[in-house]
C-alpha cells in the first residue's frame, strides 16, 4: 500500500482542540469482497446529525487512506462530482440531512499492505487492525473513538483458500456461493468505535472451551492457529478462563457476547488487540509449551490475555473519547491485569517485576525529549503514543487512587464509572470524578498526575532527636522540568512509610499532637507541598525509615541513609518492595560510584556480599523473590543514575559486581542450583515451581560470572540436556556473555534444532544481538543476511534491531558510533514499509543527552540523517523532531 500523505503535511493533533462530532453513526453494514489484488468493501452507514452539538454544518467529514473510490451514494442517490471533495486523508461530504443512508465502495490491496494496519496478509490470511486508526485504511468512515455504532459484517472469499471467514459478535448466517466461494455475516449488538472493528479470513485451526458465566450463561471459547499448533494453545485457553473468573469475582464484571474469540498471527505491530469479541494476538502470546516457551513467556502470555480479556469492560464497553485519553483504558486496564498476576501468583514479585520495567524503560522516557503527561495535550502521530507512560505510568496513577480510596471506596468508584458510562466515550476525567463521587475524597491535586510530565523526585531525610524522643521525616518534591512544561505545580504524593528499630521491627507511628489510641506501624504520608516535615513521637533510638513501601508512587526516591543502612533494609524489611529497593539503592551508588573512579575491584561492601549469602542460605524467603533480591540494576538503570552516563564504565562495574558475588558465594550457589535441579519437574508450571527455576538460573549465571572453569561446562552441560525451554534459555544467557567454544557450539546446536520454529528461533537472533562480546555489531549485521531474517516481520525486527538497540547497551553505544549508525540505517530502511514498527526503534538515539559529547555529536548526526530522508513516515518525524529537541 502507498501512503498517502495530507499535501500540507502531517498536523498536529491538539487536546484543546477537540469538538465533538456534527454527526453521529448508529450502524454500520460492510460487505467485504475478497480477491486476490483487490478487495472491495460495500459500507452502509446509518447516521443522524449529532444531537449533543450545536454545530450547525451539513458537511460530513470522513477519514480515508490509500483507498479507491468507486462510488458514494446518499439517501439512495449517487453523490455528484461537486457534492464532495476529498482533500488528503478526508473526505468531506455536503448536504447531509439530519438522517441519512450513505453507501460507499472503495478497493483496497491488503496483499500490499506492509504498515500491518487496517486489512492485510499474514502467512496467507487476511486479519485486520485498526486501532488507532487503521478502519480508515479500510473504508471512508469517522474514524474517531467517540463515533459508536452497531456492526454487521459480511465477508466473502473462495472457500478452500480462506475456510474460516470471522467478525465481531456472533455468525448470523453463512453459506456456499458460485465458483467455489462462500460467505458469513457477523452481526455485533454491541455499539463500538470504529478500532474495535475485526475481520479475519483464513485456513486456520480451532480449538474450543467452554465458560459459564457468574450469571449461568454459557460463553464459548475459540482460539484460532495455524494448523499443526493447536496443540499449543492450552496455556492461553487457561489464562483466559481464569482471567473471566478472576473480573466476575474482583470487579463484578461479566462477558457479555456468547462467543469470545482469539486469532494468532504472526505478522503484528505489537502484542494483542482487543477487538470486541474478537482478539487478534500477535502469535508469540498464544503458543506456548513447556519445550518452546519459557516462563517469563507464560507469564507474558498471561498477562496479556488477561489484559486484553480486560478491554471488554475498560476500553470497550467504555472507550475513550479522543485519543488523548488513551490512559483511560490503557492505564486502568494495566492496573487490572497487574492486580491478576498478583491476586494469582506472588503479589510482591510482582510489584518489583513492576517497578524494576517503570525504572528501566519510563523513567528514562519522562527524563528525555519524548516525555508527555499521562494525558498528552498534543500528537503528529498517535500511534508513538502507545508508550509505557500512558501505559505502565498510567496504571500507577490508577494504583494511587485505589491506595487513598482503600479497596472497597475504589471498587464502588469502579461500578459507579461502569453505572454512568457504559456504552460511551469518555475522558480520564470522568474516571477520576466517579472515584471522587463514590469515596467522597478530593482529588483536585491529584488530578495533576494526568497533566504534568516527567517523574518527580522524592528526597526524604531522617533526623532523630534523642532528647525529645522524635524522629523527624523531612521530605521534599523536586518536579524535573520536561518539553512543554518547564515550572510544575507540587502533587498529592502517597509515600508509604514505617520506621525500624535495631531488629528491624516497625515502630508505632505516632505523629506529633496526635492521640495515642490504636497507632499504625506504617503509614501512608499525605505528601502535598514542595517541602513537607513529618515529626514522630516516642522514637527512643534513631530508627532506620523504611519508605515507598509498596512502590506508593511512581517517583524517584533519595534518601539520606548510609549504605549500612540500605544493607540492613536490604536484610530486614518486611516490604517486599522496600526491602529490594535498599538492595537496588545500594548496588546503584556502589556500581556508579565504580563506574566513575573506574576501579573495578572491591565494588561491594563485606556487609552486602554477607547479605547476599544470607538470602542464599535463609531458609524462609520465596524463590522467586530471592532471584529479584539477587539481580542487579539493569545497565540502563545505572546508566539514568549516572552524569554523563559511560555505558562501557557501567558494563565493567556490573560485571565486576557480579564476578564477586559469584566468586564469593561459589559454594551457596552451587548448593542451591543443584538443589533446584533435583527437586522439580521441569513441565511443573506452578508458581512455586517456576520461582525456583528463576532462582537456579540466577545461580547458574553467577557461577558462570565468578569465572569458576567447572560452571561454564556446567552451563554448556544444562544447554545440551535442558528438555525445555527454560532451561535451555537459562543455560544460553549464562554463556551469552563469554566467549568460549561451549558459547558457540550451544548456539549452533539451539539454531539447528529450532530454525523451523519461527518463535523459537527469534530467541537465538536475540541471544545473538545481546551478547556483550565484542563482535557482536558485526554479528548482527551478518544476522540480517541470515535466510530467515525478514524486514516485513516484525517480531524478527524486535528481535535483532531491537534487542541490539534497546537491550545491549555497551555495544550500542560503542566509542566509535557504529551502533548508532546501523540504527540509523535500518530505521531508514524499515519506514518504508512499516513506520509504527520502524518509530518504535528510534528511541535510544534521541536520549543523546545522557552522554559524553562525543557520543551526543554522533546521535546527533543519526538523527539529523535520518529526518533529512525524502518521504519519511510522520511517525518516525515525530520521534527525530523531538529527539532534535523541536517541539510540536
Ligand atoms: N490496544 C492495543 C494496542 C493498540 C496499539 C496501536 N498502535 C493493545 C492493548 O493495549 O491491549
Ligand atoms: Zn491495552
Amino acid at each position: 500500500m502507498t501512503r498517502v500523505e495530507n499535501a500540507a503535511g502531517p498536523q498536529v493533533k491538539r487536546l484543546s482542540d477537540y469538538t465533538p462530532p456534527a454527526f453521529m453513526i448508529d450502524t454500520v453494514a460492510l460487505d467485504f469482497d475478497l480477491r486476490d489484488g483487490e478487495t472491495k468493501v460495500a459500507s452502509t452507514l446509518q447516521g443522524r446529525r449529532n444531537p449533543q452539538t450545536t454545530d450547525i454544518t451539513d458537511v460530513l467529514e470522513l477519514d480515508g487512506q490509500g483507498l479507491r473510490l468507486l462510488s458514494i451514494s446518499l439517501n439512495g442517490a449517487a453523490v455528484p462530482e461537486g457534492g464532495y471533495r476529498i482533500e488528503g486523508d478526508k473526505l468531506f461530504l455536503s448536504a447531509v440531512p439530519e438522517n441519512f443512508t450513505l453507501e460507499i465502495v472503495t478497493t483496497i490491496e491488503p496483499e500490499k499492505n506492509t504498515a500491518l494496519e487496517g486489512l492485510y496478509m499474514s502467512d496467507g490470511m487476511y486479519c485486520t487492525q485498526c486501532e488507532a486508526e487503521g478502519f480508515r485504511r479500510i473504508t471512508y468512515f469517522p474514524d474517531r473513538p467517540d463515533v459508536m455504532a452497531v456492526y454487521t459484517t459480511r465477508l466473502e472469499a473462495d472457500a478452500d483458500r480462506f475456510p474460516v471467514l470471522l467478525s465481531n459478535g456472533n455468525l448470523m448466517q453463512s453459506g456456499m456461493l458460485d465458483e467455489g466461494r462462500h460467505f458469513a455475516v457477523w452481526h455485533d449488538p454491541f455499539p463500538k468505535p470504529s478500532y474495535l472493528f475485526a475481520a479475519v479470513a483464513g485456513d486456520l485451526a480451532c480449538v474450543r472451551d467452554s465458560f459459564r458465566t457468574m450469571s449461568g450463561r454459557e460463553v464459548e471459547l475459540r482460539v484460532y492457529v495455524e494448523h499443526g499448533n493447536e496443540h499449543l494453545t492450552g496455556h492461553t485457553m487457561d489464562s483466559l478462563k481464569r482471567s473471566m473468573k478472576w473480573d466476575e469475582e474482583r470487579f463484578g464484571l461479566e462477558y457479555d457476547l456468547d462467543l469470545f474469540m482469539i486469532v494468532a498471527v504472526s505478522h503484528f505491530n505489537m502484542g494483542a488487540m482487543e477487538n470486541k469479541g474478537l482478539n487478534i494476538f500477535n502469535s508469540k502470546f498464544v503458543l506456548a509449551d513447556p519445550q518452546t516457551a519459557t516462563d517469563a513467556d507464560y507469564e507474558r502470555l498471561e498477562g496479556i490475555v488477561a489484559h486484553e480479556y480486560f478491554h471488554n469492560w475498560t476500553g470497550n464497553r467504555v472507550t475513550c473519547r479522543d485519543w488523548f485519553q488513551l490512559s483511560l483504558k490503557e492505564g486502568l486496564t494495566v492496573f487490572r491485569d497487574q492486580e491478576f498476576t498478583s491476586d494469582t501468583h506472588s503479589r510482591g514479585v510482582k510489584r518489583v517485576a513492576d517497578a524494576r520495567l517503570l525504572r528501566a524503560v519510563q523513567f528514562p522516557e519522562d527524563a528525555g525529549p519524548t516525555a508527555h503527561p499521562v494525558r498528552p495535550e498534543s500528537y503528529l502521530e498517535i500511534n508513538n503514543f502507545y508508550t509505557v507512560t500512558i501505559y505502565e505510568k498510567g496504571a500507577e496513577v490508577i494504583r494511587m487512587i485505589h491506595e487513598l480510596l482503600g479497596a472497597d471506596a475504589f471498587r464502588r468508584g469502579m461500578d459507579l464509572y461502569f453505572e454512568r458510562h457504559d456504552g460511551q466515550a469518555v475522558r480520564c476525567e470522568d474516571f477520576v470524578a466517579a472515584m471522587e463521587d463514590a469515596s467522597g475524597i478530593d482529588l483536585g491535586q491529584f488530578r495533576l498526575w494526568y497533566s504534568q510530565s516527567g517523574t518527580p523526585e522524592l528526597e526524604v531525610d531522617l533526623a532523630h532527636d534523642p532528647d525529645a524522643k522524635t524522629a523527624t521525616l523531612k521530605v521534599r518534591q523536586i518536579l524535573p522540568p520536561t518539553p512543554g512544561q518547564p515550572a510544575k505545580e507540587p502533587m498529592l504524593i502517597p509515600l508509604s512509610m514505617a520506621l525500624l528499630d535495631g531488629e528491624g521491627q516497625a515502630l508505632p507511628l505516632q505523629l506529633l499532637g496526635e492521640n495515642a489510641e490504636d497507632i499504625p506501624k506504617a503509614r501512608v504520608l499525605p505528601v502535598s507541598q514542595s517541602e513537607q516535615v513529618f515529626v514522630f513521637e516516642n522514637v527512643d533510638d534513631r530508627p532506620v525509615p523504611s519508605l515507598l513501601r509498596g512502590f506508593s508512587a511512581p517517583v524517584r526516591l533519595r534518601t539520606n541513609r548510609t549504605a549500612e543502612q540500605e544493607c540492613f533494609l536490604y536484610r530486614h524489611d518486611d516490604d517486599p518492595f522496600a526491602r529490594w529497593d535498599a538492595g537496588q539503592a545500594y548496588l546503584t551508588g556502589a556500581l556508579t560510584a565504580a563506574a566513575r573512579k573506574g576501579r573495578y575491584d572491591a565494588v561491594l561492601d563485606d556487609d552486602f556480599l554477607q547479605a547476599v549469602g544470607e538470602i542464599l542460605s535463609g531458609p524462609d524467603i520465596e524463590p522467586a523473590f530471592a532471584a529479584e533480591l539477587l539481580t542487579l540494576p539493569g545497565e540502563s538503570v545505572l546508566a539514568d543514575a549516572m552524569t554523563p552516563a559511560d555505558p562501557e564504565a557501567i558494563h565493567a562495574a556490573r560485571n565486576a559486581a557480579r564476578r564477586e558475588i559469584g566468586l564469593r558465594h561459589a559454594g551457596l550457589f552451587q548448593e542451591s542450583y543443584d538443589r533446584l535441579s533435583i527437586a522439580h519437574d521441569p513441565e511443573d508450571m506452578s508458581t512455586a515451581a517456576m520461582g525456583s527455576r528463576a532462582l537456579k538460573a540466577v545461580a547458574l549465571g553467577y557461577l558462570v560470572a565468578g569465572g569458576d572453569t567447572g560452571a561454564v561446562a556446567l552451563a554448556a552441560l544444562q544447554a545440551a540436556a535442558a528438555t525445555t525451554m527454560t532451561e535451555s534459555m537459562s543455560a544460553l544467557q549464562a554463556l551469552n556473555n563469554v566467549d568460549c567454544p561451549e558459547r558457540r557450539d550451544a548456539m549452533k546446536a539451539f539454531h539447528d534444532r529450532w530454525q523451523d520454529t519461527p518463535l523459537v528461533l527469534d530467541k537465538w537472533f536475540t541471544l545473538s544481538a545481546t551478547s556483550s562480546l565484542p563482535d557482536t555489531l558485526e554479528t548482527v549485521k551478518r544476522l540480517l543476511e541470515h535466510p530467515k531474517f525478514d524486514l516485513a516481520t516484525p517480531n524478527r525486527v524486535r528481535a535483532v534491531i531491537g534487542a541490539f538497540s534497546s537491550g545491549n547497551p555497551v555495544r550500542f553505544h560503542a566509542p566509535d558510533g557504529a551502533g548508532y549508525n546501523f540504527l540509523a540505517d535500518q530505521v531508514v530502511r524499515l519506514d518504508e514499509m512499516n513506520p509504527q514498527v520502524a518509530a518504535r526503534l528510534v528511541a535510544p538515539l534521541t536520549r543523546w543527552k545522557r552522554y559524553d559529547e562525543a557520543r551526543q555529536r554522533m546521535m546527533r548526526q543519526c538523527l539529523e540523517r535520518i529526518r533529512r530522508y525524502a518521504g519519511l513516515s510522520p511517525d518516525v518525524t515525530e520521534l527525530v523532531a523531538k529527539g532534535l529537541g523541536e517541539e510540536s
